[in-house]
C-alpha cells in the first residue's frame, strides 16, 4: 500500500519525481551506480534513485572530473533505468559544457526514461565538492541562470525536474552568495535547488534551510554530517535527502575484503557462505523471465530439447568387467559407452542431458549432463529410473524428449530422422532383429506393418513391445526389436508423464520396463510411430556384444583417427 499523497507505480517517474520533491514530507533517495545496483536500491524500498557522478565514475574505475563521457555516463542509466522502475535524478555534474549541452542532455535524458537532472554551478570539468573544494572557481550566476533556462525550455515532458545545486558553500563564498545564487535559480526555473555542504555538522545548511522560508523543495547530501539525526533534516522542512555513495562504498569494502581474503587462503571455502549465491545474481538479473519468454518465443525446437538416459545398471551378464563402474561407463573404442551417446545428442543439438545412474554412480563421468541416482536401483527398474528423472527437476521431460538407454551405439542418422518426426510419440524399430531362441526375448516391437521399403512415406505404429512384466499382445512375429530409443514432442510429454504416474499406482512399479510404459502408451490410445531402421546400431547386453562395440563404434569414427573399414559393422 502507497502511504497516502504518495504516487503509485503506474504514474510516470518525471510525476513520482516531481511529487517527491514537492511533498511536505521528508523524502529519501539512494545512490545507484549501475543496473544491479539500481535493482538493489529499488528492492530495498527507496523511492528514487540518485544517479550519482562519484560513484558511477568510481565503477567504471575513473575520477569524478568528468573523465568518463557524458555519453557514457547517459548508457549508464540507460542500463539502471532498465533494472529498475524507479525515478531517476541524474547527478549532470555541471551539464558537461554550455547551455547547448544542457539543452541536449536533457533531450537524451528524457529519451532514456530518466526523471530529472541536477546542475552544479561550477566550471567544466568539474571536480568532486569534497577535493579541496574552497579552490574551485564557481560558474557565473547568469551564465547558470541560462543553462538552466535552457535545460527547461527543452524539456518535452512537463514534469521532468531541473535540481539546480549551489556550491557556494562548499567554494568558501558564504551564506548570503549561496542564498542569492539559490534565489537567481530558482527564478530561472529551478524545480528545486540542492544545498551542498562540506562540514561535519550540519550548521551551515540549517542555517541555509531557515533563510530560504520554503521558497522551494530543499535537497541535501548529508554525507560529511552523516550524524546529524535525520529528524533535523525534517524539523528543518528538507524536502528530500541524498545518500549519495553509500552503495558504491559498501561494495567497495566487501569486494576488498572478499579479493583480499581469496588471494590470501587460496580457496573460496572461507567466502562461500557469506557472499551472495550465485542464484541470487540470476534473481536480480530476472533469469526467470527469461526462462518464461524462452519457452513462449523460442521454437520448442530450437531450445528445450532435452534427453534422459537410463544409465543405473551394471549390466546383466558384465559382471567380470562392471565391479568399479555401471556399464555406461564401460569404455569402447576409448571412451565410455555413455560419451558416445552424450556426443551424438549434443551433434543434434540436444545439450540438456539428464543421466539417471544408479549401480556406480559415483564412477559416471558427469561432464554435459545432469546426473541424477534412483537409489533404489538393486531394487526396482526402468521406470522407476524414469520418475526419478522426471521427479528431479524442471527441465527433464519439459521439452521435446529423448528417452535413451545408456548402452546405445547407433549410426547418427537415426537419432537426426527420431528427433525429426512429428508424431507425439515415435521409436526406432530394427527389422533386422527377430528373436533368438534362448535369448532375452523383451523389447521385440510388433508394428502395424512390418518393414517394406514400398511403403515409405506412410507411417507405420507400434501395437506392443515384449515386456518383462509380460504384457506384449502381439502374436506371430515380431516385425522387429525396439532399440531403446523414444522420442516424446510438445505436449505428449504431459501425457507420458500421466500414464508414468499411473503406472506407478501398481504393486509391481518397481519391476517395469519401458516396454511397459510403451503398452501402456498404446492402451491408453496414443499413437507411436515407428520408424524401421535395418542394422546401424548396437546395445551392449553381454561380453559378446561389449567385444564387438568397439569394431562398430570404430568403424563410426572419421577417416583418418584410426577406424576400421567402413565396410565393418555397416551392417549389425
Ligand atoms: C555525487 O554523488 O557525485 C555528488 C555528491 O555529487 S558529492 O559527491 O557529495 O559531491
Ligand atoms: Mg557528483
Amino acid at each position: 500500500m502507497n502511504a497516502p499523497g504518495h504516487l503509485p507505480a503506474g504514474f510516470s517517474r518525471t510525476m513520482r519525481l516531481r511529487e517527491m520533491l514537492q511533498s511536505n514530507r521528508l523524502e529519501f533517495m539512494m545512490e545507484a551506480h549501475n543496473g544491479l545496483s539500481a535493482r538493489i536500491v529499488k528492492e530495498a524500498g527507496f523511492k528514487a534513485i540518485w544517479g550519482s557522478g562519484l560513484a558511477i565514475s568510481a565503477q567504471f574505475g575513473v575520477r569524478d572530473n568528468n573523465e568518463a563521457s557524458w555519453t557514457q555516463v547517459v548508457d549508464m542509466l540507460e542500463f539502471m533505468a532498465d533494472a529498475s522502475d524507479l525515478p531517476i535524478l541524474l547527478d549532470g555534474d555541471t551539464g558537461y559544457g554550455n547551455f547547448n549541452n544542457v539543452r541536449r542532455l536533457v533531450r537524451k535524458l528524457e529519451q532514456r526514461g530518466i526523471a530529472g537532472v541536477c546542475i552544479e554551478d561550477k566550471q567544466f570539468p568539474k571536480t568532486n565538492s569534497f577535493i579541496n573544494g574552497e579552490a574551485q572557481p564557481l560558474a557565473d550566476i547568469d551564465e547558470f541562470c541560462g543553462k538552466i533556462k535552457a535545460g527547461k525550455d527543452s524539456q518535452s515532458d512537463p514534469n521532468f525536474s531541473i535540481v539546480a545545486r549551489v556550491e557556494a558553500l562548499i567554494a568558501g563564498w558564504g551564506m548570503e552568495e549561496a542564498l542569492r545564487r539559490a534565489e537567481a535559480y530558482r527564478q530561472a526555473g529551478a524545480d528545486a535547488i540542492l544545498i551542498h555542504s562540506k562540514l561535519s555538522k550540519p550548521d551551515e545548511i540549517l542555517t541555509f534551510a531557515r533563510e530560504w522560508a520554503g521558497r522551494g523543495p530543499l535537497v541535501i547530501v548529508p554525507t560529511k554530517y552523516y550524524s546529524t539525526p535525520t529528524d533535523a533534516f525534517r524539523q528543518a522542512g528538507i524536502s528530500t535527502v541524498i545518500w549519495a555513495n553509500h552503495l558504491i562504498r559498501g561494495a567497495t569494502s566487501a569486494m576488498q575484503a572478499i579479493a583480499k581474503e581469496i588471494h590470501e587462503s587460496e580457496t573460496l571455502v572461507n567466502v562461500e557462505d557469506r557472499i551472495a549465491a550465485v542464484n541470487e545474481i540470476f534473481r536480480l538479473q530476472d533469469a526467470d523471465e527469461y526462462s518464461a519468454a524462452e519457452s513462449v518465443y523460442l521454437s520448442a525446437s530450437s531450445t528445450a530439447r532435452s534427453a534422459v538416459v537410463l544409465a543405473a545398471s551394471r549390466g546383466a551378464g558384465l559382471e567380470a568387467v562392471t565391479a568399479d563402474r555401471p556399464k555406461v561407463m564401460l569404455p569402447v573404442a576409448g571412451k565410455p559407452l555413455l560419451r558416445h551417446l552424450v556426443e551424438a545428442f549434443k551433434k543434434e543439438g540436444i545439450n540438456d542431458i539428464t543421466v539417471v545412474g544408479g549401480y556406480r554412480a559415483d564412477a559416471i563421468d558427469t561432464s554435459g549432463i545432469r546426473l541424477v541416482v534412483n537409489e533404489a536401483h538393486d531394487k526396482t527398474g526402468e521406470l522407476a529410473s524414469l520418475a526419478c528423472a522426471a521427479a528431479s527437476n524442471k527441465s527433464a521431460l519439459t521439452g521435446d524428449t529423448v528417452i535413451s538407454y545408456g548402452d546405445l551405439l547407433f549410426r547418427s542418422y537415426i537419432l537426426r530422422d527420431l528427433v525429426e518426426s512429428d508424431s507425439d510419440f515415435c521409436v526406432v524399430v530394427d527389422s533386422s532383429q527377430s528373436p533368438q531362441a534362448g535369448a532375452s526375448a523383451t523389447d521385440f516391437a510388433y508394428c502395424s506393418t512390418a518393414d517394406d521399403r514400398a511403403l515409405f512415406g506412410q507411417k507405420v505404429w507400434l501395437e506392443s513391445v515384449t515386456s518383462a512384466a509380460g504384457e506384449a499382445r502381439g502374436t506371430g512375429v515380431p516385425q522387429g526389436r525396439w532399440m531403446g530409443l523414444l522420442n516424446v514432442r510438445g505436449e505428449a510429454r504431459e501425457r507420458l508423464l500421466a500414464t508414468l504416474a499411473r503406472l506407478q499406482q501398481r504393486d509391481d512399479f518397481g519391476k517395469l520396463d519401458m516396454a511397459a510404459l510403451l503398452n501402456a502408451l498404446v492402451e491408453a490410445g496414443e499413437k507411436i510411430e515407428v520408424q524401421y531402421v535395418h542394422g546401424h546400431w548396437r546395445g551392449v547386453n553381454d561380453l559378446d556384444d561389449f567385444r564387438r562395440a568397439g569394431d562398430f563404434a570404430h568403424a563410426q569414427s572419421p577417416y583418418g583417427t584410426g577406424g576400421a573399414a567402413p565396410a565393418e559393422g555397416a551392417r549389425d
